[in-house]
């Protein structure tokens, strides 16, 4: 199978599944639940979960497995998209190809439907009605890597490095830690707890860390490129507005940050290489993100 059947086929069952998942919002406000559907089900690449499902089955399991677990990663992603789009961080009007969230159910209701998603994001991975397939010892762990990822020791911490270094010189140093905060630890933790379902063997697990790192630094190198030289009918979001933030482009230019980036998705394909044949869609994927258009 190619890599546009697969992610295709993998995002529609994506889908389908968050779609469940929001069917069991029961008594929530229905304003509250339009706000987080609405940029939920914006056109997002759906490439944390994939990459979830992709480490999983390149070890053997099913997709069913961990497919739960890749909707609560897409509902956090979803949740920081949101809030990074508000007045006081970013500003931005326009996210997935569509208004922003606060755009169109204002302020408050935004901050709430980022908050929501968050939150149910833990609940969905701790309701064993959905992930009955994991043993207590995995959901533990998904929940702990997940967490990591996502809070102040990640994400979060990268994204405050980022509006604190905003308009200021910054450093290679700075800049590594908000790539590596704001964007990689989440699609890092997205191959491991993929891996983890998965069973992967502690070198194993390292090797897959490693993928996930080197990707995920890849992804923010070649977000900072589309800003720079991308089309914003295609990327779906304003382009441009970087130019005082910390970025490769910044530190390094233009020419450097793509050498960099093939560099890293070398290392990412090399990383997988002990998974023979089942390396297949892994190594496409790390290609994808080194020549992604949106
Ligand atoms: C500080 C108020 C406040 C909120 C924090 C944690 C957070 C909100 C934001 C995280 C930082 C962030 C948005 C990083 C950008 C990561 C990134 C490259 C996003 C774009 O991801 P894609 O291209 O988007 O996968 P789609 O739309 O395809 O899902």
């Amino acid at each position: 199978m190619d890599l546009g059947t697969y992610l295709h086929d993998k995002k529609i069952i994506i889908e389908n599944t968050l779609k469940e998942i929001c069917a069991s919002f029961i008594s929530t406000p229905g304003v509250l639940r339009d706000a987080m559907e609405y940029t939920l089900f914006s056109n997002g690449k759906r490439v944390r979960p994939v990459l979830a499902i992709a480490a999983c089955e390149a070890k053997g399991k099913s997709s069913d497995d961990i497919l739960p677990c890749a909707c609560a990663l897409e509902m956090i992603h979803t949740y920081s998209l949101i809030h990074d789009d508000l007045p006081c961080v970013d500003n931005d009007d326009l996210r997935r190809g569509k208004p922003t969230c606060h755009k169109v159910f204002g302020e408050a209701l935004a901050i709430m439907a980022g908050d929501g998603l968050l939150t149910e994001a833990f609940r969905i991975i701790t309701d064993t009605r959905y992930t009955e397939r994991l043993s207590p010892k995995i959901i533990k762990q998904v929940i702990f890597e997940i967490a990591s990822a996502a809070g102040a020791e990640g994400m979060v911490g990268g994204q405050v490095m980022d509006i604190l270094y905003d308009g200021k010189e910054g450093s290679k140093n700075i800049l590594q830690y908000i790539h590596m905060h704001k964007t990689a630890t989440l699609i890092r933790a997205s191959v491991r707890i993929g891996a983890i379902a998965g069973a992967a063997k502690a070198k194993e697990l390292k090797n897959f860390t490693k993928y996930g790192e080197c990707i995920g630094l890849a992804f923010q190198i070649m977000d900072d490129i589309l800003d720079t030289e991308g089309d914003e009918e295609i990327v779906g979001k304003r382009l441009k507005k970087d130019a005082n933030k910390q970025t490769y482009i910044k530190h390094y230019g233009i020419l450097a940050s793509k050498y960099k980036l093939e560099q890293l998705v070398n290392e990412a394909i090399q990383s997988v290489d002990f998974l023979g044949e089942d390396a297949r869609i892994l190594k496409a994927i790390a290609q994808y993100i080194g020549s992604r258009v949106s």
